[in-house]
């Protein structure tokens, strides 16, 4: 039986990229062996302080402080120094609105708003340690006001503005934020959300002030004394603001995210070495120059957001684009209008949205000019071999490297991650640890043979780690330094390493089944299940059976032009046991059109566990961003 449906297929770097690329040789690896003196070289190389830190590193474990004494500040090193350096005309953010509204903002621009809004802010009593939540769409407003309190020193906790009106209240009273910045709303697939209505629900009742972004020109409701404009407060703001020395370990932002357990927890970033951790990963895996023009298609409410939409982009003075829109909408060629409209050379998305367009056809990205297109990223789940080969064909032409970036909000940057010139690329695979890092695949009786599947842990501290869970001490220890110890970081996500050492995901731990004894990874069955033609996407889930403990159930978006009936699925049953191993096969196929997925696009198999196993209790639907699907599932499941 194959352990894993692999590709045999291996892509090394094509000539012209590696000629060009930041790191072109394997010693960097051997190198970064010594990691602390790696990342104290990034920390001179890319960073810039106002005073040099004593040591690099205080273990205390489960507890890492990076860059002892380094002080710093954020968006200093995001904004001013590009204007000393003589590159404010250069373009920060290629900002695009849904309905197509195009804004410019230079290194010059950002730093003249930035600099009014923290003046807005300190003006408004907000001091250094205040944490403030800011719930916002992907408008220019956003990275404004997150460097904003980064140059004052206020913590930001960005909320993303899919988000319920709960989910903002839980966040902002955990967090104890007396101020929130939301806005009046704004359209959806041409739609007009009202923004406002929600976050009013949020906040009623607390001791809160809002600060509210003129986006929709929908009408809203002002509230005397508690909600003021943006616009309003800005124009009499002054131009200059002073950027707060803050310590490397002082507190950037808290980014709520959920463990195992239904109440999210906040999760602690600090400044120095999450800038070092993030700077570094953005110019050594998506290799940005100068003139590079680079898209990542996530939300800024998100950690991917943060580091690699805010952070890192800036902090390298890199030129983006920030796109406030779906991938099809008003047509299914939105992104790839995108692309060729603004010569795009860095693609930086999710494989559910590559699923997406896989289902729509390629005929969509065929219709626009890509060709500016070199490098390619993925990150959020594992990407299954047919996603990465039709992102490598289809999209990339066959010539862009493809970063599958494995890391979590914990771990603040990549932690496992191809290096686009030296390494040499496996469908499905994630490669190596970034250097420095150091990964391993444990059990309970310690590393685990190679080839067989157990915990992934990073057993070495990094610079961007969470340095802890906001007010949470306890659940910090027991979520991920406990099942190995206080200096081995449990990700909660299940590996496997192959021959070559690479590092082959298998999704969350809770996703592994055991059926009759066999380990079996959901996303095992679901890679098997999309490499037939007739799938466009699916999820499994365990099942409980009498004789074997659990069996796979598969739940399978068809493509179009195909149909549902007993004999596809009888052969579907049949194509898993073949690819796999028989006890693989699926108990049973279930044809739907949609999956239930968080709003960055996570299938919530928990949902789907307890629909296929008949639970009376079907769980929190809440975050979901359809909602409406789990009915219709569960209907034609039991009509
Ligand atoms: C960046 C982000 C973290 C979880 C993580 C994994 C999964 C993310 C990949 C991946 C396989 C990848 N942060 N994950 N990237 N699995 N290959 N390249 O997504 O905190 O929201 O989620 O996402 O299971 O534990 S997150």
């Amino acid at each position: 039986m194959k352990e894993v449906a692999q590709e045999e297929q291996v892509f090394p770097p094509p000539e012209e990229f590696k000629r060009k690329a930041w790191v072109t040789d394997e010693s960097v690896y051997d190198e970064a062996e010594d990691y602390q003196s790696f990342w104290e070289k990034r920390a001179e190389e890319l960073v810039d302080w106002y005073q040099k830190w004593d040591q690099v590193l205080e273990k205390d474990p489960p507890y890492y402080k990076w860059f002892i004494n380094g002080k710093l500040n954020i968006s200093y090193n995001c904004l001013d120094r590009w204007i000393e350096r003589g590159q404010g005309d250069k373009i920060a953010y290629l900002w695009e609105g849904e309905e197509g509204e195009a804004e410019e903002y230079t290194y010059r621009d950002l730093y003249r708003e930035v600099n009014r809004f923290a003046n807005v802010l300190k003006d408004r009593g907000v001091k250094k340690g205040d944490v403030v939540a800011i719930y916002l769409p992907m408008v220019p407003e956003l990275p404004i006001a997150m460097l904003a309190c980064a140059r004052i020193g206020a913590p930001h906790t960005v909320v993303f503005a899919g988000f319920s009106a709960g989910s903002l209240r839980d966040r902002v009273i955990d967090a104890g934020a007396k101020h929130v910045i939301t806005c009046d709303g704004y359209t959806r697939r041409g739609k007009m959300l009202d923004h406002k209505s929600k976050s009013d629900e949020a906040v009623d009742g607390l001791d809160v002030q809002c600060i509210v972004v003129k986006r929709g020109n929908n009408q809203v409701n002002m509230q005397e004394g508690r909600d003021f404009w943006w616009h309003e407060l800005m124009e009499e703001a002054e131009e200059e603001c002073e950027p707060q020395v803050m310590d490397a370990e002082d507190l950037l932002f808290l980014m709520y995210t959920s463990g195992t357990t239904g109440k999210p927890k906040g999760v602690m970033h600090t400044t120095g070495g999450y800038l070092v951790g993030v700077a570094t990963t953005m110019k050594w895996v998506f290799d940005v120059k100068d003139d590079d023009v680079y898209w990542c298609t996530a939300d800024i409410g998100w950690i991917t957001g943060h580091s690699y939409i805010v952070y890192g982009p800036l902090a390298l003075g890199v030129t983006s684009v920030m796109f406030e829109g779906t991938p099809d909408y008003p047509q299914p060629d939105r992104w790839w209008e995108i692309v060729e409209k603004y010569g795009v050379t860095i693609l930086y998305t999710a494989p559910t949205a590559i699923r997406m367009c896989m289902k729509l056809g390629e005929q969509w990205v065929d219709k626009r000019d890509v060709s500016s297109l070199r490098l390619l990223g993925s990150v959020g789940e594992p990407i299954n071999p047919e996603a990465w080969l039709w992102y490598h064909r289809v999209v990339g032409k066959g010539k862009c490297p493809i970063v599958d970036t494995w890391w979590m909000t914990e771990t603040g940057m990549h932690i496992i991650t191809p290096l686009p010139g030296i390494t040499n690329l496996k469908p499905g695979s994630a490669t190596r640890p970034f250097p420095g890092l150091k990964g391993e695949i444990r059990d309970a009786k310690g590393v685990v043979p190679q080839g067989q599947k157990g915990d992934l842990v990073i057993s070495r501290p990094w610079p961007s780690m969470l340095r802890g869970l906001y007010n949470a001490h306890d659940k910090y220890v027991e979520e991920y330094w406990s099942k190995y110890g206080p200096e081995r970081y449990f990700t909660g996500d299940g590996a496997i390493q192959d021959e070559d050492g690479y590092f082959w995901l298998l999704g969350r731990v809770g996703d592994v089944l055991n059926v009759a004894g066999h380990r079996l990874g959901t996303a095992e069955v679901e890679s098997a299940l999309v490499e037939h033609p007739a799938v466009a996407e699916s999820a499994v889930v365990g099942i409980p059976h009498e004789l074997k403990g659990q069996v796979p159930f598969a739940y399978v978006v068809l493509r179009k032009g195909y149909q549902g009936s007993d004999d596809l699925k009888k052969e579907l049953i049949k194509h898993v046991s073949k690819v796999i191993g028989p006890t693989a096969r699926p108990d049973d196929v279930l044809f739907v059109e949609d999956l239930p997925k968080t709003r960055s696009g996570k299938i919530m198999r928990r949902i789907l566990k307890n629909i296929a196993s008949g639970e009376q209790e079907i769980g929190d639907i809440t975050t979901l961003k359809n909602p409406e699907i789990v009915d219709d599932i569960a209907r034609k499941l039991r009509p």
